[in-house]
């Protein structure tokens, strides 16, 4: 039986990647599934797709619906059926399906033309092909996946490291959905007390006192602000984290990115000035996804070229998300009251002092202890040329990230820009709303300031929804998802 509201025609796609394979899967899903199923099934025990057990594998030959098998002159080949392939068959039944609708799966050899084959015979037997995302659309609007979880499908799929995918997992098993939700009713149950005192104004009653309000949403508001507070974090956990390195030219910025991945990547010479174009080398540190970026040192210059290269390289560094500001110890050592380029506000940057190996032993501490106090911040000496320093630069990088603790929120990160978005929605109508309780505003302004928040944390989870947000989401899965 399809759900009240649910989709009324089946659906069809390819579930696995373009290309050769030891498998491919083709899927149906809607309330004719079976049916279409059992016009291109014929089991090897003669049974009746429907009648099978849910959830059960069975050797079937996968038939085509669509061409006939060319007409020769003696037969009568035109209604005989042709065997597209063998292969195991899988019946869902609804709701016990990841659509929550009657789900078969075709599990046939891995090749496009088998596969493209099967889904025409679907389509030639009334189901209609899949559009991307289609299939966790329906999961969606079934009930069984709330939004946010529908997204994590997507970041699951996308996942490019541990750290990506358990988010992803955590945010899949509903946890950032729950945690919304929780969020929403504390601000639903508030609105509908200031709103039964509107309703009641004339006979002077109060449905909430003043203090339990702005205690309710001040502590709301402060559980939204400590999730916006991952937010930077989580998305770089989740993309990769672009680890740009910086500085004046002839530094040593190249030579610590070849020394970082073990390999003579980037150009590097005596000569200042010698990057020009970005070069970018991925590496997977501590499971985390990093992007190294190496840049053209900052400098007045006439050469167009360079001029170019710079430009580029300041942009990186808007870009990303934490720079590497790399400074030569021996020239520093050199100036008087050396000065350190100031970090783009926000962003997190460590300082390297390169070159090292060319202090006098006895030098370097006094001078680094002295760098630190200046700089009030930790220093990390490194020479590209010994390899001292750099493992502790490695782990200086990736503890800048991890530190984000997974059981802050209760576990709870967020890594989707569309659930920053809301949240900040949310945050900006609950302080709205907080300054016109406190100003004495009238009980109906701050009503809608509540309504705002209440539906800015539902179009999080789908409660609140459009089919303009929902084309956005679901029009980045691929087709057969
Ligand atoms: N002694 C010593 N020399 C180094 C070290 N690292 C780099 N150099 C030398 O410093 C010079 C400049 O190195 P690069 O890596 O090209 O410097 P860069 O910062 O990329 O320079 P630009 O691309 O011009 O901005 C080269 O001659 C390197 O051999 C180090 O740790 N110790
Ligand atoms: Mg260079």
């Amino acid at each position: 039986m399809p759900i009240d509201g649910a989709p009324e025609d089946t659906i069809c796609a390819i579930a696995t990647p373009t290309g050769e394979g030891g498998i491919g899967i083709v899927r149906i899903s809607g309330p004719n599934a079976t049916d279409i199923a059992a016009k291109i099934v014929r089991l090897r025990t003669n049974r009746r797709l429907g009648t099978l057990p849910s959830h059960t594998l069975h050797l079937a030959d996968i038939v085509s619906t669509s061409h006939p098998e060319p007409a020769d002159h003696s037969s009568s080949a035109v209604t005989q059926e042709r065997i597209i392939d063998e292969g195991l068959v899988v019946y869902m039944k609804g709701p016990h399906s990841f659509t929550a609708e009657d789900v078969v799966e075709f599990h046939c050899h891995g090749s496009m033309t088998v596969l493209q084959r099967v889904c025409e015979s679907c389509v030639a037997a009334g189901a209609r092909l899949a559009q991307p995302g289609e299939f966790t659309k329906r999961a969606f609007l079934n009930g069984r996946l709330d939004l946010s979880q529908a997204e994590a499908v997507l970041d699951t799929i996308k996942a490019k490291s541990e750290f990506a995918l358990t988010i992803a997992q955590r945010q899949l098993r509903g946890e950032l959905g729950r945690y919304v939700q929780e969020l929403r009713s504390v601000i639903v149950a508030l609105l509908s007390r200031v709103e039964a005192g509107i309703d009641f104004s004339e006979e002077d009653i109060s449905f909430v006192s003043q203090g339990d309000l702005i205690s309710g949403l001040r502590n709301t508001v402060h559980r939204i602000q400590k999730l916006l507070d991952t937010a930077q974090t989580g998305r770089a956990l989740r993309d990769g984290i672009r680890v740009v390195l910086a500085g004046q030219p002839n530094v040593g910025k190249s030579s610590l990115l070849n020394s970082l991945i073990h390999d003579d990547r980037a150009i590097v010479t005596d000569v200042p000035g010698t990057t020009r174009d970005l070069i970018e080398e991925a590496v997977v540190w501590n499971g985390l996804p990093i992007t190294l970026v190496d840049t053209a040192g900052l400098r007045d210059t006439t050469d167009v070229v360079e001029q170019e290269g710079i430009r580029r390289s300041k942009d990186a560094q808007a870009l990303g998300d934490l720079i590497v500001h790399v400074v030569d110890a021996v020239e520093v050592q050199k100036t008087e009251a050396p000065t350190f380029p100031v970090p783009i506000p926000g962003t997190k940057y460590l300082v390297v002092l390169n070159k090292v190996d060319l202090l006098a032993p006895f030098t370097r501490r006094p001078f680094f202890e002295m760098l630190e106090g200046r700089l009030q911040q930790r220093i990390l000496p490194v020479s590209t040329l010994t390899g001292e320093g750099l493992e502790e630069l490695k782990v200086a990088i990736t503890s800048r990230f991890l530190t984000l603790s997974f059981e802050a929120n209760e576990g709870v990160v967020v890594t989707n820009v569309r659930h920053r978005v809301a949240l900040q929605r949310a945050f900006t109508a609950i302080m709205q709303a907080l300054s016109s309780i406190e100003g004495g505003t009238l009980a109906e302004l701050v009503s809608v300031d509540l309504h705002e928040a209440a539906d800015a944390l539902g179009e999080i989870v789908g409660s609140i929804t459009s089919d303009d947000i929902l084309e956005r989401i679901f029009s980045e899965f691929c087709i057969g998802k």
